[in-house]
């Protein structure tokens, strides 16, 4: 059995609450290449916290959002803050953010300059640098805990602020598929569905609803997905140019990785994209309870255990090499038992 969380992160800690409510002008921020659970925490918040008499700023520069992702933000109705009214806010509630330099601020962090924040994540790798933190690696995903907050704070969860939330724990659970299908991430979803949740318009939005351009690069992720000669490894790649001439940009890599992941038996998965130029982004999954996370350390990544990620600086092709090197290294000093049996 594993380990439970300890009763008291159960609930969010009242000296976040307390943060919370002491602001007045209340920036919302996520991490760059902005998710599911990114946006609809975001989304949540901007539309629970007026009922505190809190103006929130929600930061969320809306050429930095995937196509597809512009559902949750039309949802919410959310109206992305220019850097000048950032400067004038009192709070920053970071969320889904496990390093201060992954926060998604129009101009960079000097916007925010000495505004304190207050962190909520569920990342392990959290680095604790909010004036407040609440981080929980037990949590599915953010907005998980951000539903917990809204109950705390005694706001109401409407039908639209719990669908927010149920395509967040959607997007990190993939479809309450991981291990981070947890009896509590469960719950809370009930409870959203019970709150009006539209469940089945978020699959739809989410999950069944390709433009012409995104199944063009599935295409090219399928296409390049190969697997190692011993089947634990998978892998595959889409270049600036196949990414681009797909008509797509970085924005829309996002869960392609579930792609190579779907194969038998295979303990790692990864993709390596390069949306930009000589920065290619790798994605790496664990299968089977087998932690990940120190093998992105290696590319200076971090995550969850069985979900996590880096960006390497150089050319695609011999950024592969290395990181599937350093894949099968991995696996060979941490796999102890025979693979796909
Ligand atoms: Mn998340």
């Amino acid at each position: 059995m594993k380990h439970k969380p300890d009763a008291e992160t159960l609930v969010a800690p009242a000296a976040i609450c307390d943060a919370i409510r002491g602001g007045h002008k209340v920036a919302l921020a996520g991490h760059v290449t902005p998710d599911g659970d990114c946006v609809g925490a975001i989304g949540a918040l901007w539309l629970a916290l007026p009922e505190l008499d809190i103006t929130p700023l929600a930061v969320l520069p809306p050429e930095t959002v995937a196509r597809r992702l512009n559902y949750l933000v039309h949802q919410a109705g959310l109206q992305a803050a220019t850097p000048e009214q950032l400067r004038g806010c009192d709070l920053l509630i970071a969320v889904d953010t496990a390093k201060e330099p992954r926060l998604n601020i129009p101009g960079g962090l000097d916007t925010v300059q000495g505004i304190p924040i207050c962190n909520i994540d569920h990342h392990a790798t959290n680095t604790q640098y909010g004036k407040w933190n609440w981080t929980s690696g037990e949590r599915s995903s953010t907005s998980e805990m951000i539903y917990e907050l809204l109950r705390a704070l005694g706001c109401q969860v409407t039908p639209t602020i719990a669908t927010l939330l149920y395509a967040g724990i959607h997007t990190d659970t993939q479809g309450f598929s991981l291990v981070n299908a947890t009896p509590r991430s469960l719950q809370v979803a009930a409870d959203l569905s019970a709150a009006g949740a539209r469940v089945q318009e978020v699959c739809e939005q989410l999950h069944r609803s390709h433009s012409p351009s995104e199944f063009a690069l599935l295409k090219v992720v399928y296409g390049n997905t190969n697997l190692s000669d011993d089947g634990r490894v998978a892998w595959s790649s889409a270049s600036y140019d196949e990414i681009h001439d797909a008509g797509c940009n970085a924005n829309d890599i996002d869960d392609q990785v579930e792609i190579p992941r779907s194969i038998e038996g295979v303990n790692i998965a990864l993709l390596l994209s390069e949306g930009n130029r000589g920065k290619v982004r790798v994605n790496f999954r664990g299968e089977r309870g087998l932690s990940v996370l120190e093998l992105a350390r290696q590319f200076k990544g971090g995550g969850h255990h069985a979900s996590a990620g880096a960006i390497v600086d150089g050319d695609i092709t011999e950024v592969s090499q290395r990181v599937l090197a350093a894949a099968h290294a991995y696996l060979d000093a941490n796999l102890t038992e025979s693979p796909a049996s």
